[in-house]
């Protein structure tokens, strides 16, 4: 990060922190007497559509709900995210809900919440801490079902017909749960089938930058690429610059399977660019207030709230694609 990037993220933790003094105890009711109940929320980033998506979605959701929201964003560090919470807990806010960069590292931080009566809520990707007293709930979707769904669809592509599928893929932020648990869960469906061979995995960090960058990589290295595994649609769209600049056809000489279901993939998709795309709800907005005020209340919440979503085909894409919200 340069320093001037780091300055601001510094001079945003001390804004959220000056804050602090406004802040009493809370009540029963799960409001502050008098005052709403405060959301500390520490986001990984902005680094996709689905982010941007699931940032609107809690901002509005906060504001129609009555919850004052405090908001950081992590610019995709842990090490920020830390600062946050850390921030959050000096600020003595009601509830703390995050979406954690990476899986693991969380237990001092979290603690340190605990000791301070502050409840937590995990949002959209999980820890991988043993202490599941760290956390009162962890709202968000099956990464693990979503990677078999993108390898069921690649089964089924290739049934019956002879011949290897040379697979790349482009893999999440490295350590995070939706990288992990796509790339396994796709791996356990394809692993049943030796044709199957993932001849490159490397990280595009969630980004189209990255996605297309690596993909320039794999595109010089791999002499025959069958398939393309992107871990979200972000990568997918910056891979497909790359291919599309590489002479070759998106869609038709190298076949697509995504994650997330965004509106900029529905788009290529209608355009034939990508073959499959595996849906992840990133509207959390609306459950996260709910649950904040529950976990306020001390009422009993589920431990693990997973979302409902589906598949899209190109056709099940360019239908959807007027309505789609993000
Ligand atoms: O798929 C990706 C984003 O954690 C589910 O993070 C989220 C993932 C999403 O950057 O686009």
């Amino acid at each position: 990060m340069s320093k001037r990037a780091a300055a601001a993220v510094l001079a945003g933790v001390m804004i959220v922190g000056l804050s602090a003094c406004s802040s009493t105890g809370g009540s029963s009711d799960g409001k502050k007497p008098g005052g709403k109940l405060v959301l500390g929320f520490a986001q990984v980033g902005a680094e996709s559509g689905w982010r941007t998506a699931n940032t609107k979605s809690v901002q509005e959701a906060a504001k129609k709900a009555g919850v004052t929201l405090k908001f950081s964003d992590a610019q995709q560090k842990q090490e920020n995210q830390i600062k946050a919470i850390r921030s959050f807990i000096q600020q003595k806010v009601d509830v703390i809900a995050f979406s954690p960069v990476v899986e693991s590292g969380w237990d001092t931080v979290l603690k340190e919440a605990k000791n301070a009566h502050i409840p937590v809520i995990l949002t959209d990707r999980a820890i991988d801490s043993e202490d599941t007293s760290l956390y009162a709930t962890f709202l968000g979707s099956d990464f693990v079902e979503e990677g078999k769904k993108a390898g069921d669809w690649l089964v089924k592509e290739y049934q019956g017909k002879p011949g290897e599928v040379n697979i790349v893929q482009l893999e999440g932020t490295t350590g995070s749960a939706p990288a992990n648990d796509r790339k396994s869960g796709f791996a356990d469906v394809i692993k049943g089938d030796p044709k199957f061979k993932v001849v490159a995995s490397q990280t595009g960090d969630f980004t189209r930058a990255k996605g297309k960058e690596v993909m320039q990589a794999f595109l010089k290295a791999q002499p025959e690429i069958d398939v393309l595994y992107a871990h979200n649609d972000d990568m997918a769209l910056g891979a497909i610059q790359a291919i599309e600049e590489s002479g070759k056809k998106p869609g038709t000489d190298i076949r697509i399977v995504s994650v997330d279901g965004v509106k900029d993939a529905f788009t290529a998709m209608s355009q034939g660019k990508i073959n499959f795309d595996v849906e992840c709800n990133p509207l959390l907005g609306d459950q996260l207030m709910e649950l904040a005020k529950k976990v306020k209340n001390g009422e009993a919440v589920e431990r693990r709230i997973k979302t409902v979503e589906g598949t899209f085909t190109p056709e099940q894409a360019t239908a959807a694609l007027p309505t789609r919200q993000y």
